[in-house]
């Protein structure tokens, strides 16, 4: 059959990322003999333009629209492309009757919803290559019961069928970068994106993760992830790769085989990736510095030893200090990401929080305000509990929780001076050493890899 797949995300901040997604569903797709082409929306300037020219080249029998992002989780500099993306949809509609199938991480956590506000009635939860390939065969036999496809929903009128979700992709295969625009990205700072392993074991009160990758462990075999580096950095010419996984540290041994297979390309390719303060041993970090490791991106959440319970973290403030010290040691710079307001929160956890930042070594503190509420969350739970939203509240648009123990204009006005007066601290919800121009004049000197190295020295 012939597929458009559509990447509705035009967000190109912190740097645009490349449809990842996206090239994995081709990659399948091409494998079970389909066609393929890609309408890569973020590097298009008009969408409906773009659209319409793209039909006129390809007509295609479905088309599937990955949706990445549906709002900035940035409190209170809310930003929501819902209305964008219904935009893509209609203007998708108005070139074709194709079936429409929607995918990608935030619908994944909002499949009805979306559905229904997109006005379009075929879905997949999570991961898409197994489902995507049934649906296609489905479709082209004239079904319009799609039963038995795990991962699958689908509206028949009015009413909503859910499948039961499997994670079970291996996706032990090399993607094909010639379907997106390299240049553009490279351009823009975006670090190529590859994934070592889908799934993540462990159980904060307020992520989603788990809920679109699954929580078991998929790995993808090691030689093929440093495969994919070699392909991407000597073909098209990406210098500076970003680990998309969950946490790039866990299982630990999986992340240390990965290093061994980099290292066995000696490439001069660097990365970046997401990693837990929990369980980092030198013996890793010496490993992923050997592999081109520049920079590790913590999801530490918070830096008062209570909201880090409450939170659900699996570590504590002793394992940030160990962590950020040994980052330090290997030559590896080291950003936590953190939420203020998040359950418990009061004065004195926020003085805690400020007084951490000072003693951390580390170069840079990502700070946000509130945290944004998901559906099927332990923290809509708490939310609910705590009247911060009611049962009525439409969580498709961003409603963030901001622990009631603190008086909202306090914790807004104190993260504003400590922020200011702290040089590692960037809170980009508030435009505090985070703008547009800022990030545009900085990729002037700076081009690879991420930017909070230098946002404190802007
Ligand atoms: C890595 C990551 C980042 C990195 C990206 C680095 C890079 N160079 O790529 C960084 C830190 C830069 C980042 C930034 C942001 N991110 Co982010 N990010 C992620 C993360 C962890 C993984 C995304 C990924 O690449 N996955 C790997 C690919 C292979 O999987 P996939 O895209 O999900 O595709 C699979 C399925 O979804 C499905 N699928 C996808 N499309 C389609 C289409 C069809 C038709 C079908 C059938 C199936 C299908 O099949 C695919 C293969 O199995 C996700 C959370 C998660 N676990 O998904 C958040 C996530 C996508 N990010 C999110 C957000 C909001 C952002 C930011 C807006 C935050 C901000 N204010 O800065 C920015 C936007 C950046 C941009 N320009 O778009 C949210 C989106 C939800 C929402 N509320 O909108 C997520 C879900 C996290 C969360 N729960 O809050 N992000
Ligand atoms: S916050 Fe990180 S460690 Fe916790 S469940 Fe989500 S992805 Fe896993």
């Amino acid at each position: 059959m012939k597929i458009y797949l559509v990447s509705a995300n035009r967000e190109r901040n912190p740097y645009p990322v490349a449809p990842l997604g996206v090239l994995h569903l081709a990659e399948a797709l091409r494998r079970e003999k389909h066609e393929v082409r890609v309408i890569d929306l973020c590097v298009c300037n008009n969408v409906a333009d773009a659209i319409k020219k793209s039909f006129l080249r390809f007509s295609p029998d479905v088309i599937g629209v990955s949706i990445r992002n549906i709002d900035n989780l940035s409190y209170p500099g809310i930003i929501s492309y819902l209305a964008d993306i219904k935009g893509t949809i209609d203007n998708l509609r108005k070139q074709s009757q194709a079936p429409v199938i929607l995918g990608g991480s935030a619908f994944s956590i909002f499949p009805e919803k979306l559905l229904k506000y997109l006005n379009c009635d075929i879905g997949v939860i999570g991961e898409g290559e197994k489902a995507i390939t049934e649906l296609l065969k489905a479709i082209e036999t004239g079904k319009k019961n799609f039963s038995g496809i795990d991962n699958v929903i689908w509206a028949d009128g009015d009413t909503f069928y859910k499948n039961k979700t499997s994670h079970t992709e291996k996706n032990n295969y090399i993607v094909n970068r010639d379907l997106v625009d390299n240049k553009f990205y490279s351009a823009a700072g975006g670090m190529g994106n590859l994934q070592t392993k889908r799934g993540c074991q462990f159980d904060c009160c307020y992520c989603t993760y788990p809920i679109i990758e699954g929580k078991k462990y998929r790995l993808r075999d090691p030689d093929i992830v440093a495969d994919e580096m070699e392909k991407a950095h000597k073909k098209h010419r990406i210098n500076h790769f970003f680990f998309v996984d969950n946490i790039f540290n866990f299982p630990c041994d999986h992340a240390k085989e990965v290093c061994r297979s980099v290292i066995k390309k000696k490439l001069s390719a660097k990365w970046s990736c997401f990693a837990n303060p929990h369980n980092i041993t030198e013996e890793l970090l010496v490993l992923m510095k050997k592999a081109g490791c520049e920079n590790i991106e913590f999801g530490t959440d918070a830096l008062s030893a209570m909201v880090l319970r409450r939170l659900g973290k699996s570590f504590t403030m002793k394992d940030v200090f160990r962590t950020s010290k040994l980052c330090k040691k290997t030559g590896i710079k080291c950003a936590h990401y953190v939420m203020f307001g998040g359950p418990g929160e009061n004065p004195e956890t926020l003085q805690e929080a400020f007084d951490n930042i000072e003693r951390l070594e580390c170069n840079a503190v990502i700070a946000m305000v509130g945290i944004r509420i998901y559906p099927g969350t332990d923290l809509e739970k708490l939310a609910l509990e705590e009247g911060i939203i009611t049962k009525e509240k439409d969580l498709l648009m961003p409603h963030f929780y901001l622990s009631n123990k603190i008086p909202l204009d306090v914790l807004l006005k104190k993260v504003t001076k400590f922020s200011r007066e702290n040089a590692k601290c960037i809170v980009p919800g508030m435009g505090i050493k985070s703008s547009d121009k800022m990030y545009e004049t900085l990729r002037k000197y700076y081009h690879d890899g991420p930017l909070w190295g230098y946002l404190g020295k802007a």
